[in-house]
């Protein structure tokens, strides 16, 4: 069991940006406070490495750990923190070998089978949602707050909310059984993502209250 800090974690987007502000937007989240950044791309291997050294090299100048979206193989080649397995990516028993009993293993759950199977199987912590709909390219479907706390009530591990979240619209967490919030676009489309990540940080540490 790995512990992070998932308070306020950035997942990342690349594709409305050049890779100039790609890495800008991550640095600069960084310094506003995000406890943990996942990098997710869905380019190929070589492409993904590439960028996963990049983007470790920030991350690891302000000690965030880096966690890898789906390739375990990129997550172990780049020495990141961790690895983030959905529905449709190597199931977590398999991560988890690969990954070793020390690093992260994170999974997606929608709904308390999914959950408890994911746990069963050794995640470490589990993103739970969308919360909202979200405006990225990703499929997925709505997860009530009413399930999320029911996930929490049924597995012991920390769950990150995630979907659609923003500095307007966390009101509906307050009091929720997670531990913090993932959030896409309020930073990477954000023209101050700095000022943003500080923003959102000190709101999910107000949810938690
Ligand atoms: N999983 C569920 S929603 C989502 C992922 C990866 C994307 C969240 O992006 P945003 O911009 O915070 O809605
Ligand atoms: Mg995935």
């Amino acid at each position: 069991m790995n512990p992070a800090d998932l308070t306020l974690y950035l997942v990342t987007d690349s594709s409305y940006h050049t890779e100039e502000s790609f890495l800008w937007t991550i640095e600069e989240a960084c310094k506003g406070g995000v406890t943990l950044v996942q990098l997710r791309e869905k380019s190929g291997g070589r492409d993904y490495l590439t960028t996963a050294f990049r983007v470790k090299e920030i991350t690891d100048r302000y000690q965030i750990p880096l966690i890898i979206d789906d390739r375990v193989d990129v997550a172990l080649a780049c020495g990141a923190a961790g690895v983030h397995v959905g529905q449709s990516d190597l199931p977590v028993s398999y991560a988890r070998q690969l990954m070793g009993p020390d690093k992260i293993v994170g999974a997606t759950a929608k709904t308390v089978p999914q959950a408890l199977e994911a746990y069963r199987q050794g995640a470490d912590y589990l993103g739970v949602g969308a919360i909202y709909p979200t405006t990225t390219k990703v499929v997925t479907i709505l997860t009530k707050v009413e399930t999320l706390n029911e996930i929490a009530d049924a597995v012991p591990i920390p769950l990150v909310a995630i979907g659609g979240l923003n500095e307007e619209n966390l009101d509906i967490l307050k009091g929720a059984k997670m531990n913090g919030i993932a959030v896409v676009s309020a930073i990477m489309k954000s023209k101050t993502p700095k000022e943003a990540a500080t923003k959102l940080l000190q709101l999910s540490k107000n949810l938690q209250e």
